[in-house]
């Protein structure tokens, strides 16, 4: 009998019964509310986002890694294991609960007031309210230090002027976390967007991530109370200590859209005849395969091993680099040489994997790219700073 990848590595083994059931329970809202619906918002690049988000609320995977204030609670290795179920479906899934819990609900629920936890954080964990984490500007991707965005104090309170750029759920959040150089150095804020001055338009137009969100916003003179800065946190640190969150849910996430090219195109070679036989049966594809599962289990065993450390306390960020780097570069390649397997059929929104070649180019560049992932790890081993 033939064996998936995961089972070839007996994966399963490595989990807990807690983890294998929550996996499942993940795995099914993805088969029945997502696999049916996503080729066609990638074409159309729609989705259906506050229905989606709702539906994970319920699920109980948005901020689930988060203690108190309506969240799970699970353990960082759970969470982990969601964030593959769901970008098994579509990156833009993840995206969307990487967004919301790792970035905008992490940041609130990490440097928050406990008046700010408590005003926004069961909402968002329920998928009432959709958030948005405003970091990288036109001018500043890799280099948030440089950011341009302003917030200077105003009697109690603040206004903020700048532009932020490439924002996922931009245009459809309710509330969004922004990050913007003050008198005390960068300071994080959290800015309903129904305030006046603020504006996200969407980018368009996009040939990755399209079944996800993706917006500039624009903050002309926005006027906050002087609660709604992040009371401590100042420096990059701040924003900094969120990616670490998000950056370990895509280690996960990678994978999930590697595992879905890898089983799509086993499933086709064992069907499709080719020179009078199942293209499975040819050697060179068996060697494609093998190569490809080996890079695949290679890459989960480094997620657990990530997991199990991130749970024990002791997961620093240049490791968590290791896995994005690793993971998101090996689930580009096990993509691209999936499709070669499909032939043409592989171009096609029929099958996933093009779909998912083309979303992993974003998950590529955004969260840290992966030079700037390289260069966190050459700092590690070296000790000299090579970024500037
Ligand atoms: P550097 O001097 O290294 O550090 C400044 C301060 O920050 C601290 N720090 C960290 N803290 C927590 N976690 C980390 N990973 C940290 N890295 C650094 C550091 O200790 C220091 O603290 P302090 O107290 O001494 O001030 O900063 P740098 O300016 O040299 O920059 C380093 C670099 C290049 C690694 C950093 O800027 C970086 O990571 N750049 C990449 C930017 C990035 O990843 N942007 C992502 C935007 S969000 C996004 O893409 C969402 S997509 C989501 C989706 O749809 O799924
Ligand atoms: P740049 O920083 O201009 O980099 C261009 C190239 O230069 C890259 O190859 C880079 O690796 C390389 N480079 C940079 N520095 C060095 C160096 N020191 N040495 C050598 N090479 C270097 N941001 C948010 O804040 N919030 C979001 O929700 C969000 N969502 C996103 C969604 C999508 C679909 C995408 C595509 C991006 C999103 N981003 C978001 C932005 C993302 O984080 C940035 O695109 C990313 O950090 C890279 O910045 P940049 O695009 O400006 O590239």
């Amino acid at each position: 009998m033939p064996q998936t990848p995961f089972e070839l590595f007996d994966i399963d083994s490595l989990l807990s019964e807690e983890e294998v059931a929550m996996r499942q329970t993940v795995r099914s809202f993805v088969e029945t509310r997502v696999r049916p619906g996503v080729a066609e918002w990638y074409e159309s690049a729609t989705i259906p986002v506050r229905e989606l988000a709702l539906g994970l609320g319920e699920l109980g995977v948005l901020g689930m890694h988060l203690e108190g204030y309506g969240c799970a609670g699970t353990s960082a290795t759970a969470y982990g294991l969601a964030c593959l179920e769901l970008e098994a479906a579509d990156s833009g899934l993840r995206s969307l609960v990487s967004v919301q819990g790792s970035l905008a609900m992490f940041a609130i629920w990490k440097w928050g007031s406990e008046e700010q936890k408590e005003a926004w954080l069961p909402r968002m964990a329920a998928g009432e309210v959709l958030g948005c984490f405003g970091l990288t500007e036109p001018d500043f991707g890799s280099n948030p230090a440089g950011m341009r965005t302003r917030a200077v104090r105003d009697g109690d309170g603040w206004v903020l002027t700048g532009t932020k750029m490439w924002i996922t759920n931009g245009s459809i959040a309710d509330v969004a976390v922004v990050w913007a150089q003050t008198e005390e150095g960068i300071r994080g804020f959290v800015v309903p967007t129904d305030t006046e001055g603020f504006t996200a338009p969407e980018i368009k137009r996009k040939m990755s991530l399209r079944a996800s969100v993706t917006s500039e916003l624009v903050l002309d003179g926005v006027r906050l109370p002087a609660t709604a800065a992040f009371p401590e946190v100042r420096g990059l640190k701040g924003p900094l200590s969120c990616l670490n969150e998000a950056r370990f849910g895509i280690v996960y996430g990678a994978l999930g859209a590697a595992r879905d090219c890898l089983e799509t195109a086993i499933g086709y070679a064992r069907e499709r005849e080719i020179f009078d036989k199942p293209l499975a049966s040819y050697q060179l594809t068996q060697a494609k395969l093998a190569d490809l599962s080996l890079e695949l289990g290679k890459g989960m065993l480094l997620a657990l091993h990530l997991g199990r450390l991130k749970d024990a306390g002791t997961l620093r960020p240049e490791q968590v680099s290791l896995g994005k780097l690793n993971n998101v570069r090996e689930a580009i390649a096990i993509a691209r040489e999936c499709r070669t397997i499909l032939g043409a059929a592989g171009i096609t929104l029929e099958y996933p994997i093009m779909r998912h070649a083309n979303n992993l180019e974003s998950v590529l560049t955004y969260e840290g790219t992966s030079e700037v992932h390289q260069l966190v790890i050459g700092r590690a081993l070296t000790g000299e700073t090579a970024f500037r």
